[in-house]
């Protein structure tokens, strides 16, 4: 897919879209429809009369495991997760079946790069100066106490003044009045460095509106010095197009829908917020810089795509879930012990982590644990749970059960100090306070247990077939059977 109207094509052909002519305000209705959608996991909604602005409004457009995976080329994410395991586990090939195998991992790797386009369909308008108005655009007020309307599903393009480097990342834009918003790129997000390491200002670009592998890259917790459109090109197996941005010496992505471009500006520092977030609070004022907007580009018949968080689950909760199965083969490059990964939705990223450990020695769990707080954006994580390899860790209430029992709380439990997730309002500081981990594996004698540990429960396979040749004859019907 090229851009996101292929992608709107996609889910209307296979009846995941469902357009809406009736007349939404952009001011809280929206979110309250969307809400109602996303909780019963139902389709991505096109609302195609918006009050107040020309623009249609896409929403909902991840929020189910199959769009999801739709979005990012695949039918299942564990399927595209094998498609990275493969080339994190890449071998010298041996055979020639493996010389084949490995041509196929090579194209894969060819559309790493972007290409650089000389004009897009992004800039079929162009408005500059004065000519800026960001009312036109139908920018969601989401709820009640919030402070002012936001742009919710942006992909926020700068460069590294130092390197060079591009970093695509989505963080929140408030809007102030037609020319300005305010940039929320927390404390530990890359865009924010390159505003720290430049003379005060930095070249800025927010997206809005492209194909779904690109927008899924910009919420990636991508390493700074890997540009998140080079993930994309390979999640959608084709190089992303970018072109110059017209007032600004920046590029984006040549086929999106609308752009704002300008620049941010160190010493221009405001209240930001507040915001109905997708931890299911309310995120207070704080204080970031200014977004200006130097340019508005669109397509003439543009699109504004958005999402609303909140109370999860909402949308986010599968880019978040695409995320936790795209990085779990990346993650076990460095730390193979780590069997699998669970963020629960309750847990809204990260508050939680459950994971399960191949135990080898005594206080591998502790490791883990360890390895988590020192990962990336994981290790913000407030709670991590560590269950032997054997437990699923998707079912949450097999998990819930290990950690009731087999955790003494003075031997298995971890409390550590260091940074938290800036969304964090039960830390005492903000972006800094402890976290815990339970170590809920059965325990071997070198980790203090004196005791033996007991066996859990099974029946014996042989009765078990046995009961299940005869089910039918007993006549026994179960609820739901
Ligand atoms: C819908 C949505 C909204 C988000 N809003 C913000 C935000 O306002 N500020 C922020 O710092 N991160 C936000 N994030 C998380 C970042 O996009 C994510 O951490 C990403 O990895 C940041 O990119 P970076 O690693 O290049 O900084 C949001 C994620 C999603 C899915
Ligand atoms: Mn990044």
């Amino acid at each position: 897919m090229k851009d996101m109207r292929e992608w709107i094509a996609a889910l209307r052909g296979i009846g995941e879209l469902q357009e809406v002519a009736a007349e939404v305000d952009p001011h809280l209705e929206i979110t309250e429809i969307s809400d109602r959608v996303m909780k019963a996991g139902g389709p991505a909604l096109l609302f195609t009369k918006v009050r107040g602005s020309e623009l249609p409004v896409l929403i909902n457009q991840f929020g189910s495991e199959r769009r999801m995976a739709m979005a990012l080329g695949g039918t299942s994410l564990d399927e595209i997760a094998g498609r990275i395991a493969q080339i994190a586990q890449m071998q010298p090939p041996q055979g020639l079946m493996d010389k084949v195998k490995a041509l196929g991992t090579l194209k894969d790797l060819a559309s790493l790069g972007t290409k650089s386009v000389r004009s897009g369909a992004c800039q079929e308008v162009v408005l500059t100066g004065d000519e800026v108005d960001l009312d036109r655009l139908p920018i969601l007020t989401c709820w009640p106490g919030d402070g002012g309307p936001f742009v919710t599903l942006p992909l926020v393009f700068s460069n590294d003044p130092r390197t060079g480097t591009r970093n695509c990342g989505m963080y929140r834009v408030q809007k102030v009045d037609r020319n300005t918003c305010m940039m929320h790129w927390q404390i530990h997000k890359d865009g924010r460095q390159h505003l720290l390491d430049s003379d005060g200002r930095v070249p800025v670009a927010v997206v809005i509106g492209t194909d779904p592998a690109v927008t899924y890259a910009a919420t990636a917790p991508l390493p700074p010095a890997l540009d998140e459109m080079m993930f994309a090109g390979f999640l959608r197996g084709d190089r992303v197009e970018m072109v110059k941005a017209v007032t600004q010496d920046i590029e984006v992505p040549a086929h999106a829908e609308v752009v704002l471009e300008g620049y941010v500006d160190a010493a221009d520092i405001r209240d930001e917020g507040p915001f109905g977030d997708h931890t299911g609070f309310y995120t207070p004022v704080d204080q970031y810089p200014a977004f200006h907007v130097t340019g508005l580009t669109m397509r003439r018949d543009a699109i504004y795509s958005t999402t609303v968080v909140g109370m999860p689950p909402m949308e986010d909760y599968w880019l978040g879930k695409a995320t936790e199965r795209l990085f779990l083969p990346l993650i076990r490059m460095t730390v193979p012990d780590l069997v699998d990964m669970n963020l629960p939705l309750e847990g809204v990223f990260h508050n939680c982590a459950i994971v399960s450990v191949r135990k080898r020695y005594p206080g591998h769990a502790k490791k883990l644990m360890n390895a988590v707080w020192g990962l990336g954006l994981l290790s913000l994580t407030r709670c991590v749970i560590v269950v032997d390899e054997d437990i699923d860790v998707h079912d949450v209430s097999q998990v819930a059960f290990r950690a009731f029992s087999n955790v003494d709380p003075r031997r298995d439990v971890l409390v550590v100090d260091g940074p938290v997730d800036a969304l964090d309002h039960a830390a005492p500081w903000p972006a800094y306070g402890a976290k815990i981990g339970f170590d809920a594996t059965a325990k071997w004698d070198g980790e203090g247990q004196v005791r033996p540990w007991p066996e859990e429960i099974r029946m014996s396979d042989e009765v078990r077939e046995a009961v299940s040749a005869r089910w039918a004859e007993l006549g026994i019907r179960l609820p739901g059977a």
